[in-house]
């Protein structure tokens, strides 16, 4: 068997993914996500002017060596571009080989391990009977766990806070010429975050899974302080507390607090958390296929995390398409060291572009036991949403500073 072709399809059903579709000489395709928030482009160009050459004439049933060829290959090893397009690579392969094999994915990769994929939602709001009106409508829906948002009185719209009631919807990628920009205060923050804990517990009760993300904006005392400060409320993880770049940051938050941790969305290899793992300054790993080099080294990253006691924690957000939402939901499936899996709802116009087999019921998400991956790409509708500029915003600091996003 051989790769006959591969594209690369750039579509906007109100936000921005690239997908590369692999096909083989006897018509067998296979999808991989290649979308990196707000520079998609570069990845569509990585792939289409350097990758997809390479693949023509090759075995597809060879991961592992066309991820090694790809990687060693390219001699500039890792960051978001390189790792998401060979992650798209990775991706598509997996899914040719499950739909040669007749099989789920999942099967290949072990078989499962649980009946289901714990997820978590997002829940936010702009003030507490909003944030508590978003809570109750996720957990309307059926979900178990839930990551609680809020604003904070002085500042204006920032990371993780929907666009009110009505749709809920948070959506940070921004349309137009230029980014959006937000402002940031970590000391008003700080002040507010704790008091939102105690009245979201003191409304739901104990017994509900909840989750912070702090968007890496801290410093390590000032994350130790909210790691602290949060205990009481028993969160099930606080997540991207300092910048994720700086790996010896969370050694001090940890010495502070039993409030557990979790980092990863921007990584994109192993040698990003390797030492979060090994010194144990981690309880959750939140890398996603897209971003990390697809499922190839997710599982390696995933594996490593299990000898010291880390669980998953897969980011799944809604810029990762439903390719990568289904690649990390077989693998959640498979892996003995899941933690959790998040779940963004796409918009439905995503899911009618991606039809997929899985699908998220009483707050556990499924496979489903089509072949392969399980999702499929309508590229007619796909050609009716081109490309549009989108930036993530910028934040800065009430002085005016650029700060972290
Ligand atoms: O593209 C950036 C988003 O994926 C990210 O900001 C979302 O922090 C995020 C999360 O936890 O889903
Ligand atoms: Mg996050």
């Amino acid at each position: 068997m051989k790769i006959r072709d591969a594209q690369v399809i750039v579509t906007s059903p109100g936000r921005n993914f690239a997908t590369l579709k692999v096909t083989t000489d006897d018509g067998v395709t296979g999808l991989g996500d290649a979308t990196v928030n707000g520079r998609e482009l570069a990845v569509a160009s990585y792939l289409r002017d350097h990758v997809v050459p390479l693949l023509i004439g090759r075995d597809p049933h060879r991961i592992e060596d066309t991820w090694q060829f790809l990687y060693k290959g390219a001699y500039w090893r890792r960051g978001p571009v390189t790792m998401a397009a060979i992650a798209a690579v990775d991706v598509a392969l997996w899914d040719i080989k499950g739909k040669v094999a007749g099989l789920p994915l999942y099967q290949l990769l072990g078989g499962a391990s649980r009946d289901g994929v714990l997820a978590y939602c997002h829940a936010s709001g702009k003030d507490m009977p909003e944030l508590f009106d978003s809570v109750q409508r996720h957990l309307a829906l059926g979900y178990r766990a839930v990551r609680i948002q809020s604003a904070v009185p002085g500042l204006g719209k920032i990371y993780g806070v929907g666009d009110g009631v009505a749709s809920g919807r948070y959506e940070p990628a921004f349309r137009g010429p230029l980014p959006a920009e937000e402002t940031w205060d970590s000391r008003a923050y700080l002040r507010h975050i704790p008091g939102v804990f105690e009245k979201v517990r003191e409304r739901f009760g104990a017994e509900l899974p909840l989750l912070h993300d702090a968007h890496h904006r801290l410093t390590p005392v000032e994350a130790a302080r909210l790691g602290k400060d949060l205990e009481p409320y028993d969160l099930f993880w606080l997540e991207d507390v300092t910048p994720a770049e700086d790996q010896d940051a969370l050694r001090l938050v940890r010495q502070h607090t039993t409030t557990p941790l979790a980092i990863g969305e921007v990584f994109n290899s192993i040698w990003d958390c390797e030492r979060l793992i090994r010194a144990r300054l981690i309880d959750y790993i939140r890398t996603s296929a897209v971003h990390a080099g697809g499922i190839t080294h997710l599982r390696r990253i995933f594996g490593l995390a299990e000898l010291y006691g880390v669980k998953s924690g897969s980011h799944g957000p809604t810029d990762v398409s439903p390719v990568t939402m289904a690649a990390a939901v077989h693998l959640d499936l498979a892996i003995p060291n899941f933690g959790i899996q998040e779940h963004m709802r796409h918009e439905p116009i995503v899911d009618e572009v991606f039809p997929h087999a899985y699908r998220f019921a009483d707050g556990y998400l499924h496979p489903g036991e089509a072949s392969g991956l399980g999702v499929s790409i309508d590229e007619e509708l796909a050609a009716r949403y081109p490309y549009e500029r989108a930036y993530l915003p910028v934040n800065r600091l009430t002085d005016g500073t650029a700060f972290d996003w």
